[in-house]
């Protein structure tokens, strides 16, 4: 038991071996089965099962009942079957940018799908160096599509109600609520930094009234705002790549929100790698991360219109009002993805792996950045 919750509930290896051999449509009869348990994010078991005789592998993935960063998050094992309406959605509109998936069961609340093994997570091979151009274009691509697709002005207002049921997600966005847009902007105790840290909080964003009601503002449309379809969590850990292709995985967080919150949650994460690459004095390192942000930015806004056009939308107008709200929202809550990975309890690796005092000084670079962001609420100065 954690947190007065059942956490048997979630399978060890041995007991998803059992599991994947029942499933013969998956793996047949000759398959000889190994497993292990690979996760390292913050909410759900992952398991890579392998087949030997038979030469594939699969990824089983399986919610528990309270999150694994800490049993204070008690997150109903319902996000699996968010996760994976939200995958068949994106097989339908963006098909290249998510990986497959073979199953999903109700009972033990899981998702078996493709491995991607022979993919690097995007933060990983950032932060090694590996500096990729083509995902900005794909990252670009999967959100304005998966946006436009999902607005009331496509799917008439009847339908997209009657969607947006399915895509209510009361826990998970209530992570949202409080780690991304309010306990970072007060002195919460469940907030986790230094004392340097905590003093440069207090003096630049704690206090400072105009800032504090900006993010008021940004969660109170992240609440209410059903704009559209909206990964949620579309940070470069949830995206993977290779030398050509990228996936993005990890779709628990889905709702109906302000599209502006995955491109914000994007570029800052970029943002991220950038400072530690600069950091560290990585060459050319800036160059490439300007010009990646930059290319997210303006394909989304140029793929966006697009879609607008394909779909048969003819307002131009209000193509270009909604597209200036979208970014405007992108920067204000790439700003609270900043200043949160940094003062709140769900860190990067971007800053962690850092030495002090490079470590401070990224800190205090991404609460000036994620402070200017927000009371800006563009990425022109970027
Ligand atoms: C309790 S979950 C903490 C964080 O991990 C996820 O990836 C989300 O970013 C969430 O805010
Ligand atoms: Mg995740």
């Amino acid at each position: 038991m954690q947190n007065g919750v059942k956490t048997e509930l979630t399978m060890t290896e041995a007991e998803v071996i059992t599991y994947v051999k029942r499933r013969q449509d998956l793996v047949g009869e000759t398959a000889v089965l190994s497993c292990q348990e690979i996760g390292d994010g913050n909410l759900n078991y992952v398991f890579r099962i392998k087949d030997e005789a038979n030469k594939q592998s699969f990824i089983l993935k399986q919610a528990g009942p309270v999150a694994r960063i800490s049993s204070e998050f008690v997150v109903s094992t319902d996000r699996n079957r968010l996760e994976y309406q939200l995958l068949k959605e994106y097989e339908k509109i963006v098909p290249d940018f998510v990986p497959k998936t073979y199953l999903y069961d109700t009972e033990k609340n899981c998702l078996i799908m493709e491995d991607l093994s022979n993919y690097t997570i995007l933060r990983t091979a950032l932060l090694s160096g590996q500096f990729l151009k083509h995902f900005a274009m794909h990252l670009a691509t999967f959100m304005a599509k998966s946006h436009v697709a999902n607005l009331d002005w496509v799917l008439g207002g009847k339908a997209k109600k009657d969607k947006l049921k399915g895509f209510i997600n009361p826990d998970l966005c209530e992570i949202t609520e409080d780690l991304v847009l309010t306990e970072p902007f007060y002195d919460c105790p469940r907030n986790d930094m230094s004392q340097a840290t905590k003093a440069l909080a207090h003096e630049l964003l704690w206090t400072d009234e105009v800032l504090v009601n900006q993010v008021k503002c940004l969660k109170w449309r992240f609440m209410t705002d059903a704009e559209t379809l909206i990964h949620g969590d579309l940070h470069t850990g949830s995206v993977f790549v290779n030398e050509t292709q990228t996936k993005v995985i990890d779709h628990e967080f889905a709702c109906f929100g302000p599209a502006g919150f995955d491109i914000g949650s994007l570029v800052a994460n970029l943002m991220f790698a950038k400072l530690h690459h600069k950091a560290v004095g990585t060459e050319g390192a800036d160059t490439y991360f300007n010009e990646t942000i930059h290319t997210i930015i303006d394909q989304y806004q140029r793929i966006f219109k697009e879609q607008w056009i394909k779909e048969g939308l003819d307002d131009q107008w209000l193509c270009a009002h909604q597209l200036e709200k979208i970014m405007a929202d992108a920067a204000g809550y790439a700003g609270c993805e900043l200043i949160r990975r940094v003062i709140g309890i769900a860190k990067v690796s971007d800053v962690q792996s850092l030495l002090e005092p490079l470590k401070s000084e990224v800190e205090a670079q991404a609460i000036k950045l994620g402070k200017a962001l927000i009371l800006n609420q563009t990425f022109h100065f970027i």
